[in-house]
C-alpha cells in the first residue's frame, strides 16, 4: 500500500490529524493497535480551549459539540473552603467548552468512516523504517500477515507509551520530565454536576476537582497516593473524602451514586525535543505530557496537529518546506507554555508531601493574588482559555 502521510495512532491527534489532511486533499492511512472500542472506552479529557472548538468547527466536525458541548464561562477556585470565580468572559472575552475526549475522538472516527478514508484498527508490531531517508516505511502485522505502508511523511500520534518516540536513535532526542508524588482518582456518574462550572479545590487534605460531561453526568476526582489501589476506595469513601475537600455550600448539595467508572492517572510533565526526525514528527502525547490540571492535554494534540497539517499542506500545495521545518519550533513554543501553566496550577492547588506551612502560605498567596489582581486572574483566564489559533 502508498499513501501521503501514515498516522500512527487513532487518539485524538491522529484522527484530527487525517481529517484536517483530507480537507487539504492528502491521503493519509491510520493505524492503530487497539479496537474502536477500546479507545471510545477511555474516559480522559473534558475541556476544550476557545481554539480547539474553532478548529474542529472548521474541519467540519463540530455539529454534535456545538449542539451538546456545555459552553463555560468561567470557573471557580476552592482554597480551604472558600470558593471564588475566575470570570472568563469578563476577563478576556472567550470561553471554553466542555465536551469529552470520548465525544470528540466518536465524532472524528464518523466523519473518517463517512469519507472512506483508510483507518486499521488492531494492528500489531507497527514499526518505523527509513524516516531519516526521502522513502519511509511503516509495517505493521495483522490477522498474522505483515503489511507494508511506502509513504512520503510518518506522523507519529501514538501517545506516550507509542512506538514512534521510541524509535528515534537516543543521541537524536532530548528530554525533560517531572513525575508528581500523587495520582488522581476519578469517578464517573450519572447524577447532576454539583455546580454547572468546574470547581478546582485546594485543601489541606489534598486537590480535588468538579468537573462534568453533561448536565446529568458528573466527572469528580480526588488527589490520592500512587500507592493507592482503586479497590481501596469505594464510593462511599470516595464521596466523603470529595465533600470534605469541598466548600460547606456544595458539600452539602452535592448529589453521589454509584460510580460508572473508576480509574487513577498518575501526573507527570514531560517534553521531547525536537518534534520532527527527518519525515518522521511527533504530535500530542507522543511528544509531551502535561498533568491534566491546567486541562491542556487534550489541547496540545489539536494545536499540534493543525500546525503539521498546516506544514504538509504547504508541502504538497506549493511545494514549500518551510512549515515542516518550522514544525517543531512553532509547537514547542506552545507547549511549553502549556507546560508552566500545567505544572503551576498542579503546585498552586496539591498537596504535596513533603510540604511545610511555609509553602501553605505560599499556595494561599497565590490563591489571593488570582482574587485580588486583575492582571494576574486575567493571564489565568488567558491561558486557560487558550490562544486564539
Ligand atoms: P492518545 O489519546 O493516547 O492516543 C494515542 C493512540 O495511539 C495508540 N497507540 C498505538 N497505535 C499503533 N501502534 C502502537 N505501537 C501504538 N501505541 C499506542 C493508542 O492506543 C491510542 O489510541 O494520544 P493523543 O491522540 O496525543 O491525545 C492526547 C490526549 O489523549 C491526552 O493529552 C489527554 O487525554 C490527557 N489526559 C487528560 N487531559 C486533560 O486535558 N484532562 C484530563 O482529565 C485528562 N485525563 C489524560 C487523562 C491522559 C491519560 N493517560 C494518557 C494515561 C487521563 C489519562 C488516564
Ligand atoms: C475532566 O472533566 O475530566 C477534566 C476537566 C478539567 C481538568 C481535568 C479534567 O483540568
Amino acid at each position: 500500500m502508498r499513501t501521503q502521510v501514515a498516522i500512527v495512532g487513532a487518539g485524538p491527534a491522529g484522527l484530527l490529524l487525517g481529517r484536517l489532511l483530507h480537507t487539504r486533499g492528502i491521503d493519509s492511512v491510520i493505524l492503530e493497535q487497539r479496537s474502536p472500542d477500546y479507545v471510545l472506552g477511555r474516559i480522559r479529557a473534558g475541556v476544550l480551549e476557545h481554539g480547539a472548538c474553532a478548529l474542529l468547527r472548521k474541519a467540519g466536525v463540530g455539529a454534535r459539540m456545538d449542539a451538546e458541548g456545555l459552553v463555560h464561562a468561567g470557573v471557580a477556585l476552592c482554597f480551604d473552603g472558600t470558593a471564588r470565580r475566575i470570570d472568563f468572559d469578563d476577563l478576556v472575552g472567550r470561553e471554553v467548552m466542555v465536551y469529552g475526549q470520548t465525544e470528540v475522538t466518536r465524532d472524528l472516527m464518523d466523519a473518517r468512516a463517512a469519507t472512506g478514508a483508510p483507518a486499521i484498527y488492531e494492528a500489531q508490531d507497527v514499526a518505523l523504517h527509513d524516516f531519516d531517508r526521502d522513502h519511509p516505511r511503516v509495517t505493521y502485522r495483522k490477522d498474522g500477515i505483515t503489511h507494508e505502508i511506502a509513504c512520503d511523511f510518518i506522523a507519529g500520534c501514538d501517545g506516550f507509551h507509542g512506538v514512534s518516540r521510541a524509535s528515534v536513535p537516543p543521541a537524536a532526542i532530548q528530554t525533560f520530565e517531572r513525575v508528581y508524588p500523587f495520582g488522581w482518582l476519578g469517578v464517573l456518574v450519572d447524577r447532576p454536576p454539583v455546580s454547572p462550572e468546574l470547581i478546582y479545590v485546594s485543601h489541606e487534605r489534598g486537590f480535588a476537582l468538579c468537573s462534568m460531561r453533561s448536565t446529568t453526568r458528573s466527572r469528580y476526582y480526588v488527589q490520592c497516593s500512587l500507592e493507592d489501589e482503586v479497590g481501596a476506595w469505594s464510593d462511599d469513601r470516595f464521596w466523603d473524602e470529595l465533600r470534605h475537600r469541598l466548600d460547606p455550600a456544595s458539600a452539602a448539595t452535592l448529589q453521589t451514586g454509584p460510580s460508572i467508572e473508576k480509574s487513577i492517572a498518575p501526573l507527570r510533565s514531560f517534553v521531547a525535543e525536537p518534534m520532527r526526525f527527518g519525515r518522521l514528527f511527533l504530535a500530542g502525547d507522543a511528544a509531551h505530557i502535561v498533568p491534566p490540571t491546567g486541562a491542556k492535554g487534550l489541547n496540545l494534540a489539536v494545536s499540534d496537529v493543525a500546525y503539521l497539517a498546516e506544514a504538509l499542506g504547504g508541502f504538497y500545495a506549493d511545494h514549500s518546506s518551510d512549515g515542516i521545518d518550522s514544525y517543531s519550533v512553532r509547537a514547542l513554543h506552545r507547549v511549553w507554555k502549556a507546560e508552566r501553566f500545567s505544572w503551576w496550577m498542579t503546585t498552586m492547588l496539591h498537596r504535596f508531601p513533603d510540604s511545610s506551612q511555609f509553602d501553605r502560605r505560599l499556595q494561599r498567596a497565590e490563591f489571593d493574588l488570582l482574587m485580588d489582581s486583575r492582571a494576574a486572574a486575567q493571564a489565568m483566564a488567558e491561558t486557560y482559555t487558550g490562544p486564539v489559533m
